[in-house]
């Protein structure tokens, strides 16, 4: 294996062994990634242990944008001997530093021990009676970026990247949740209404910009993946309103309880199924 292979490898491990140290915790079993609008969810999960601020982590940008924080966070799900990591430092590919730093937190979970990985965001919806503040599953995705986060001949299946096992956990919590197929743009600028109806054309019911690179380097890391999405606003062209970020962010935060409940009820079958 050539160097430039290994060094995301090597910059995961560094940051597991810094997480490591902190929380005092040598294995963390899963992972929770919080997108836009699923912040409320961490204070629901557990007990927190402790925070590492993305700062202290190698490979994580600290970054600055509204709605998104930048911590990984230990909490003990509920009542079972499940340690998680609750994941708010991601990095998009929008902001430019390629598909390995997109993986980075995942793989740095997977080096701390996590097989299971859980990954919301906030995203637009294709179908008209998705409501802003509609939870969806996603049951596949398409990437739209042209990108991988895996380099060299590593051919990673994706048939079922998004495990059956675990929506039939999620299932259990709320029977009526949708499912449908992620879109993953490149962004930062939302789909003109164009883009959306090829989206659709496509077979996708959901846009946004993450989750598929991410779910792809878990996949490689052979990680059992849960995503689900929050649809925060119709897809341009799908209703009369322009999308705005601060739009957005009003619908995630109407949404944030109900929401926050039920991802934490969803994390807790899986903690038990984990812990059984
Ligand atoms: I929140 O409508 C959110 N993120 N690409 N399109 C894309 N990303 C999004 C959208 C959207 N809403």
């Amino acid at each position: 294996m050539s160097q430039r292979r290994n060094e995301p490898a090597q910059l995961a491990e560094a940051a597991a062994q810094i997480i490591r140290e902190k929380t005092g915790i040598a294995r963390h079993d899963l992972a929770i990634i919080l997108g836009s609008g699923w912040g409320q969810a961490a204070t629901l999960l557990g007990e927190v242990n402790t925070t590492v601020t993305a700062a202290e982590l190698p490979g994580f940008y600290a970054e600055d944008i509204a709605g998104h924080g930048g911590a990984i966070t230990s909490v003990r799900i509920g009542d079972t001997a499940v340690n998680a990591l609750v994941i708010t430092a991601r990095t998009h590919y929008y902001q430019g530093h390629g598909a390995a730093a997109v993986a980075h937190p995942v793989r740095t979970a997977a080096a701390c021990g996590a097989r299971h990985l859980v990954i919301t965001n906030g995203c637009g919806g294709l179908n008209p009676q998705w409501t802003p503040g509609t939870p969806v599953l996603i049951r596949d995705h398409i990437n739209l970026t042209g990108d991988s986060p895996i380099a060299g001949a590593h051919f990673v299946d994706l048939t079922d990247a998004y495990s059956p096992a675990l929506r039939r956990l999620a299932h259990q919590v709320d029977p009526t949740l949708a499912e449908g197929v992620y879109v993953q743009f490149r962004g930062p600028h939302y789909e003109t209404p164009a883009e959306v109806k090829m989206a659709g054309i496509l077979g996708g019911d959901l846009v946004g910009m993450s989750t598929s690179l991410e779910t792809i380097a878990a996949r490689e890391a052979q990680m059992d993946v849960l995503g689900i999405s929050l649809v925060t606003n119709h897809a341009a062209g799908m209703s009369d309103v322009a999308l705005s970020h601060e739009d957005v962010l009003a619908a995630g935060a109407a949404a944030a309880p109900r929401i926050a409940r039920l991802l934490a009820d969803i994390v807790m079958n899986i903690a038990r199924s984990i812990d059984a």
